[in-house]
């Protein structure tokens, strides 16, 4: 129960039909919030039809356009009170050959709906960002000194020695990243989401509107787009597993990232909502917890009781970083935020999802993609 005297909100979700944006819409319809979507429907998400997803609550209104059209816009802002913007294109790989589509819809589409704000401003702006915009995480090296703008070199990684070494060639042990950790961006994905965050946050910062960037890490969980060959690792060898296939783990299958539940997501952007404090400000939605890409496919394929040990390829996927993992301390002290969704009843939720769906094998699909294009060794 939501008891308190809080206003109903009606709320402008951009890109709400996808994956992160309708479980924020679910959550604020629950505690008792108006909603509102602007969505292009990208047959890459929802499939050649463009058809409403299935899971969309029926209480979501849905205004079918796109975020660079400022009339389409203009008709989904009005009598709005608070926006999430979270319509982009999201693939890492992708961007780095659909260049100019990346930087119309994510850049472009930022820049069209700010415009629109500023003609008709609203008490609150989140911005979806992306862990992407650190590239490699923060290390620590055996002095103790920390390492803020490690990048691996095409030599090290043609020759199979995965992990970042400091620059006079010491070995370097991935820590936690904090916010602070300065921006590296490695594709055009990462650069057009440190633009679509400095973007809002800066023009929120001139015309008054309270703006929050949150940094998801990798987020997880029912509803990812399988049809997608760019979505999350966890997805796709959840799909291999259940197609009776193991895993593929691109280097040594050693490299760490931080997974979130959507559900937890979802929860730190309403956070990102309520928490005055938290406006001008970007932070990291996370676990705080790191984990490697093959202890991910060993317990997803338990948790699936499918007997197939991952398939360690030794191949590098180019723009791949190899550790990043969230300091959360930011999170935790401003918004409150207290991630609840464990790593194995999470991964369980997804696999039902996931056998409910026509699990399809798309990492074919995306490997033959970035290797005509050059961009997997
Ligand atoms: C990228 C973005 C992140 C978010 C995410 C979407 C970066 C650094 N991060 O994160 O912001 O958009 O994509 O989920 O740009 N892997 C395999 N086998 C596979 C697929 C992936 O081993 O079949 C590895 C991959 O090499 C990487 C890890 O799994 O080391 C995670 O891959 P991902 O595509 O799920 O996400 P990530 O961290 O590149």
């Amino acid at each position: 129960m939501h008891g308190d005297a809080r206003m109903q909100r009606r709320v402008l979700i951009t890109g709400g039909a996808g994956f992160i944006g309708s479980h924020v819409a679910d959550a604020l319809i629950a505690r008792g919030d108006r909603v509102r979507v602007l969505d292009a429907l990208l047959p890459q998400v929802h499939g050649s039809d463009r058809r409403r997803p299935a899971y969309l609550s029926a209480d979501v209104e849905l205004v079918e356009g796109d975020v660079r059209d400022p009339a389409a816009v203009k008709r989904a802002l009005a009598s709005i009170d608070v926006v999430y913007h979270f319509a982009s294109r999201v693939g890492v790989g992708q961007s780095m050959y659909e260049l100019a589509d990346y930087t119309s819809v994510n850049n472009l589409g930022t820049a069209v709906l700010l415009e629109a704000l500023i003609a008709t401003p609203v008490q609150r702006l989140v911005v979806a960002s992306s862990m992407s915009v650190y590239g490699e995480g923060l290390y620590r090296d055996s002095r103790g000194r920390l390492h803020d703008r490690v990048q691996r070199t095409p030599d090290q990684i043609a020759g199979g020695r995965w992990d970042p070494r400091a620059e006079d060639g010491s070995e370097l042990a991935p820590v936690p990243t904090p916010e602070t950790k300065p921006p590296l961006l490695a594709s055009l994905y990462a650069l057009s989401k440190h633009d679509q965050e400095r973007m809002c946050l800066m023009v929120g910062a001139a015309y008054k509107i309270p703006t929050v960037a949150l940094r998801f890490f990798n987020v997880y969980g029912p509803r990812q787009a399988l049809s997608n060959p760019y979505t999350g690792v966890l997805a796709i060898f959840a799909a291999r597993l259940l197609n009776g296939r193991p895993p593929l783990l691109f280097e040594d299958g050693r490299q760490q990232r931080d997974f979130v539940h959507v559900r937890d997501a979802a929860n730190a952007c309403l956070l990102a909502l309520d928490v005055e404090e938290a406006a001008g400000r970007a932070f990291n939605i996370a676990s705080g917890r790191a984990m490697t890409i093959r202890e991910v496919a060993e317990r997803m394929a338990g948790i699936l009781e499918r007997n197939l040990a991952p398939h360690v390829t030794g191949q590098h996927r180019v723009g791949d970083i190899r550790h990043c993992t969230a300091d959360l301390s930011l999170a935790r002290r401003v918004l409150g935020f207290a991630p609840q969704v464990g790593f194995d009843r999470g991964m369980r939720e997804l696999a039902v999802w996931l056998e409910a769906q026509s699990a399809v094998d798309r990492f074919e699909h995306m490997r033959a993609e970035l290797a005509d294009r050059g961009l997997a060794v």
